[in-house]
């Protein structure tokens, strides 16, 4: 057990009402009722996770009743409810969070205080549910939150992951990864619900048959099958009485697993197919933005899909006996390609199960569906081999090659004599190698299609999805993401949390636009200097553990600089190591120069089968060794490479930030989410026309947004101009100073070798235009010096910055999605009486 630093004091999170009907004193009691109940301790023998735990299950506890209530009511008045299907779920610790939505905060500090023990520290304890990879992950968690917080009937379904996210450590550099066994301690957060187990087959044959009425119809004839069990989650809207449930399924073997097997005496062979299954949901798939086609990873989605489906079915025909009103009481929405084997499973449960006629049960799906993409990178579009897909789904091809049939049917009488056309929209890829496209079959299948924020759902109309935009225009809506601002404000930043209820109340944490008005108190001294010392002590608490977890001392004062994200080439971590790489040059040049300070903090992952973004990571970390053992350099500049970037890690980062870093290549990163948490807790944005850059420039105002870089559209037209990146090492002298540095072993101990692979992509490719926008990018970064020189200046600009940044709460996504997409209204569950809660 690693203790954190402590935050440089405690600030009071909120002034709180009580929802609970429980005291400190009723709240004490609990707690040590659980810690001796529970977890078998006292206060002497208990460890810090024992007290963890104990005060998880006491705010579970009060969680219960209001969840059971509002299943209730939502059973009763038979809801319209939206079904968000998501292969990944990046939660984030939960005690927090459960903490402050159900009001229950303050008064968890206060007995703890009095027991001499301290909430964070307590809180720190949870190993935080790694279960998704980055952006598309975390967005489907502040989704959840905002839902429950709306009071929209929403249940969220994924995949409990045996592990995580791997954990990532920094050996001589380079990346490690470490399975998470996340669950080794348990989990106070889950509930089994085995009484909701369903069958999922897999592989096998079809067969034709006419049924009694003389209808030809189809049957799976499977060859093995998969047990899912659902673990629900409870999701507390932000001090409302509602709880909504998020359903992960795990895998089991069925209970007569293997029969013949195992009858004939091989005992060993049928405890071995048993493990074989519930490998199912073993992992989560480390890949962010790119695919690759395993089976393993078809069978979990196809077999979370299955769960989900039939799970919603089952609820649905308790209060239902025909299919009429199933699209008026569910609407599901798939995150990205990865649920959208769906629409098949869909179409066969109504058509092979219930009976239903084809074109009723298409109408149904076509009803039901909503496909949100996330990604313009063409490597990410999921392909699966034709061979692979029919040996895993039989059925589920056939009816995909029926889908298709009738598709393409219908664009050859819109389009007649258009080939080129027809091969471009086909759900099926022809070719040496048949391969099913899940995007093509989530554009067919679904009634709207969306991007996550405007440049994408442009450039999805104008490109990666034109054909469609050419067929459906009335399907494309944009959606542009947000973030919670409960989570990523007032739990994260409680000082700056505090400081805006203190000024303007709290509503913001409802109606994130009130955060509005703080713009009028952008002149007032006091405000002014505890905005101020509210971003120095987050700085300082950052630098604590810094000093704690890297050895690395970093001047709190100084420019705090962060790029953290995934590791992607197209998100150009590489052109701010760069960019470290020539301030270095410059000051070993010119010992005496001036320079404006900066501490540069990087953090994320890499795939681990991504070689470059490996290379990369440990680039970063070699210039961070000779940066900082350069006396002559480390008095302005450190560098800082944080391990295992995680929800955790950005909650604490996020706040400490000056300048947040969104430097990808235009055309290329979906929206970001980091951005708006960035800009939000008063972070200043050195960025391009990107994703939700765009907005957020927009909406705080190009005066106060450090912009650099080519456009998207210019990016395009060099790309067909031809581009030779040659050309900018030739003629911009301190380019190639950095690449000639790099190239000499400057940061490889002299070793020309280590770091080739990643020049010479640059120098032959430069497929995400390092070289293209390098001056551009230093200009700019010599722009936010001179601005960081004026702290009051800066100081203006990053209240600015938070004042603005209402528009990116995921609440305001939410509501668009319910009004454009769902067609869903908000059902507020009132409080039962307290005379019937539980004491
Ligand atoms: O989704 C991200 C986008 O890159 C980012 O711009 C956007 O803000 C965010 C939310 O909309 N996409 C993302 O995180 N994608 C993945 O993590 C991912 C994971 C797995 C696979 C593909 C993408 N996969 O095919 O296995």
């Amino acid at each position: 057990y690693q203790k954190h630093p402590h935050r440089t004091s405690e600030a009071a999170v909120q002034i709180e009402d009580d929802r609970t009907g429980m005291n400190v004193e009723t709240l004490r009691r609990a707690f040590l009722d659980n810690l001796y109940y529970i977890q078998g301790k006292d206060l002497q023998l208990a460890t810090p996770y024992d007290l963890y735990m104990a005060l998880s299950y006491t705010v579970r506890d009060r969680l219960l009743q209001r969840w059971l209530h509002t299943q209730e009511v939502y059973l009763q008045q038979d809801v319209r409810s939206v079904c968000y299907l998501s292969a990944e779920y990046l939660l984030g610790r939960q005690l927090g969070n459960a903490l402050i939505n159900v009001g229950l905060y303050e008064q968890a500090r206060a007995f703890l205080k009095e027991m001499n023990l301290d909430l964070r520290d307590l809180m720190e304890q949870e190993i935080e549910p790694g279960l998704g990879n980055g952006g598309l992950g975390r967005l489907a968690a502040c989704f959840m939150d905002s839902l429950a917080s709306l009071e929209i009937p929403a249940i969220g379904y994924g995949i409990r992951y045996e592990f995580g996210i791997f954990a990532q450590s920094i050996r001589d550099g380079w990346q490690v990864e470490q399975p998470d066994r996340w669950l080794r301690y348990g989990n106070p957060w889950e509930i089994p619900r085995p009484e909701y187990l369903v069958e999922v087959k897999f592989g096998g044959h079809t067969e034709g048959y006419i049924d009694p009425a003389g209808q030809y119809r189809v049957s799976w004839v499977n060859d093995r099958s998969v047990l899912g069990t659902p673990y629900d989650y409870p999701v507390p809207g932000y001090r409302n009485d509602t709880v909504n449930t998020l359903r992960l399924w795990s895998a089991r073997a069925t209970e007569d697993f293997n029969f013949q097997v195992f009858d004939s005496g091989d005992f060993a062979r049928a405890v071995a197919d048993k493990t074989y299954s519930e490998n199912i949901t073993k992992v989560l798939y480390p890949n962010d933005n790119t695919y690759q086609g395993r089976e393993l990873r078809l069978e979990q989605q196809y077999f979370f899909v299955s769960c989900s489906l039939q799970d919603i079915i089952r609820r649905y025909l308790s209060y239902h006996s025909d299919f009429e009103s199933f699209a008026d009481k569910v609407t599901l929405q798939i995150n990205d390609t990865h649920p959208s084997i769906g629409i098949a499973e869909l179409m066969r449960l109504l058509v092979d199960e219930y009976l239903v006629g084809w074109d009723k049960a298409w109408q149904i799906t076509r009803r039901v569906f909503a496909y949100t993409n996330h990604t313009l990178l063409s490597e990410a579009l999921e392909r699966w081999p034709v061979a692979l897909f029919g040996n895993l789904l039989p059925r589920h091809l056939e009816i995909i090659y029926e889908i298709n049939r009738r598709f393409l049917d219908e664009v050859r009488e819109r389009f007649p004599e258009d080939e080129g056309r027809i091969a471009r929209l086909s759900l099926i890829q022809e070719g040496s190698q048949k391969q099913v496209r899940m995007a093509n079959l989530a554009c067919v299948g679904s009634h709207a299609i969306n991007g996550v924020a405007q440049l994408h759902t442009e450039l999805l109309k104008k490109d990666v999805l034109a054909d469609f935009y050419a067929l459906w225009p009335e399907k494309f809506t944009n959606v542009t993401n947000g973030v919670t601002p409960r989570r990523f404000l007032l739990l994260s930043n409680p000082k700056l949390a505090l400081l805006l209820s203190e000024r303007i109340g709290q509503d913001w944490l409802k109606d994130l636009d009130q955060i509005g008005r703080i713009e009028s108190l952008v002149a007032d001294p006091a405000f002014r200097s505890a905005w101020q010392q509210i971003k120095d002590d987050n700085k300082r608490d950052l630098a604590e553990y810094i000093l704690q977890f890297n050895q690395i001392e970093v001047d709190p004062d100084s420019l705090f600089d962060i790029q953290v994200k995934r590791f992607h080439e197209y998100k150009r971590q590489l052109l701010l190591a760069f960019f470290i790489v020539t301030l270095y040059n410059r000051l070993k040049r010119q010992p005496d120069l001036e320079i404006v300070p900066r501490t540069f903090i990087f953090g994320g992952k890499s795939a681990p089968g991504y070689a470059m973004a490996k290379l990369i990571i440990k680039f970063i970390n070699s210039v961070a060794r000779v940066v900082n053992s350069d006396p002559q350099v480390s008095r302005h500049l450190k560098v800082v490479f944080l391990a295992n970037y995680n929800v955790s890690l950005a909650q604490r980062i996020y706040p400490a930030c000056d300048l947040s870093e969104q430097i990808s290549t235009a055309g290329k990163e979906a929206s970001g989410t980091s951005n708006m948490k960035f800009a939000l807790n008063g972070a200043l944005t050195i960025g391009t026309l990107d994703g939700a850059n765009i907005e957020i420039r927009e909406k705080v105002g190009p005066d106060n947004f450090f912009l650099f870089g080519l456009t998207a559209q210019q990016v395009y037209d060099l790309k067909a101009r031809g581009y030779n990146p040659r050309d900018y090492y030739d003629s911009n002298a301190e380019l190639r100073e950095v690449v000639d540095r790099i190239s000499a072993g400057g940061f490889s101990g002299g070793d020309t070798n280590l770091f080739r692979p990643l020049l010479d992509s640059l120098l032959y490719r430069d497929d995400y235009l390092v070289f293209a926008d390098y001056q551009a990018y230093i200009d700019c970064q010599e722009q936010v010096s001179q601005a960081f020189r004026d702290r009051e200046r800066w100081l203006t600009m990053s209240i600015l910055n938070s004042a603005r940044m209402g528009y990116f709460s995921s609440d305001r996504s939410i509501r668009e999605y319910s009004r454009n997409i769902w067609q869903s209204e908000p059902v507020p569950v009132e409080p039962e009486s307290p005379a019937i809660r539980p004491a």
